[in-house]
């Protein structure tokens, strides 16, 4: 009996593991299904919530509801305290799907600032209605900065940026295809922590507010293939890692 429940526990500390392992990879998932008082849910069960500051509300979105973002409104994902071994520093994938009004400004649908003043990333839809993609490393180094494709507002379309420094490439894909790509400029990692700040549909000086809809916004650690992001745009997240919606169940198990 005492080995029979041994072999149990072991059985499922090696599930754990298996799963932790693959969930690791998603860093943040907001849906959008639903709101929780003043925040926005995290989905990657990492307890990422994202804090509702001024006007973001629900709306009818890509699957199930979106994030509506209006005068200013942003999620503050409270930087300054995110586990720096979480933040993405050797490869990263942003995905969202968005639509946006048109406002004449840039807007951006993620940002973050590392406690050396550096701006790492920016994924955005610009004002001259190109997308841009960008990493950077410590001391404001651009390690890529693509700028590419051509957006129209009021339209939804599924914004995928991702890097690997082994492959030594940023990409942008928009719905899915190939809109850009730079080789990495410098072998540096990607600077690895947001102690200045990191937010979801604004800067971190209060410049480029994204105006209008977002959806399934996802941040990985891993840069995911043109497949796993067609997977990701027809299925959703769980399609992609880990399987058969593991990110909910490990996010269930991590709470009790
Ligand atoms: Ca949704």
């Amino acid at each position: 009996m005492k080995r029979f429940v041994l072999f149990g526990e072991l059985t499922l500390l090696m599930f754990l593991l298996i799963i932790g392992a693959r969930a690791g990879d998603l860093v943040i998932y907001y849906s959008f299904d639903s709101l929780k008082d003043n925040f926005v849910p995290d989905m990657s069960g990492n307890g990422h919530d994202g804090v509702i500051n001024g006007d973001v509300t629900l709306a009818d979105g890509k699957s199930g509801s979106a994030g509506k973002f209006a005068n200013g409104g942003y999620l503050d994902l409270d930087g300054e305290n995110f586990p720096a071994d979480e933040v993405p520093k050797d490869a990263g994938t942003v995905c969202a799907w968005v639509n946006v009004e048109e406002t004449g400004g840039h807007h951006a649908i993620f940002n973050a600032r590392a406690s050396d003043a550096t701006w790492l990333v920016h994924p955005e839809l610009r004002s001259d209605h190109t997308f841009r993609w960008l990493f950077r490393a410590y001391g404001g180094t651009t390690i890529f900065d693509v700028r590419a494709g051509e957006w129209k507002p009021g339209e939804w379309l599924h914004y995928a940026g991702t890097y690997s420094k082994d492959a030594g490439v940023g990409i942008l894909y928009i719905n899915g295809e190939e809109v850009g790509r730079e080789n990495a400029r410098v072998s540096e990692p990607i600077a690895g922590d947001w102690g200045m700040g990191a937010r979801v549909g604004k800067n971190i000086d209060d410049a480029r507010p994204f105006t209008g809809l977002m959806d399934d916004l996802c941040i990985w650690s891993k840069a995911l293939t043109q497949d796993e992001i067609k997977a990701l745009m027809e299925t959703g997240v769980t399609s992609v890692s880990p399987k058969d919606s593991l990110v909910t169940t490990w996010g269930q198990i991590k709470k009790f």
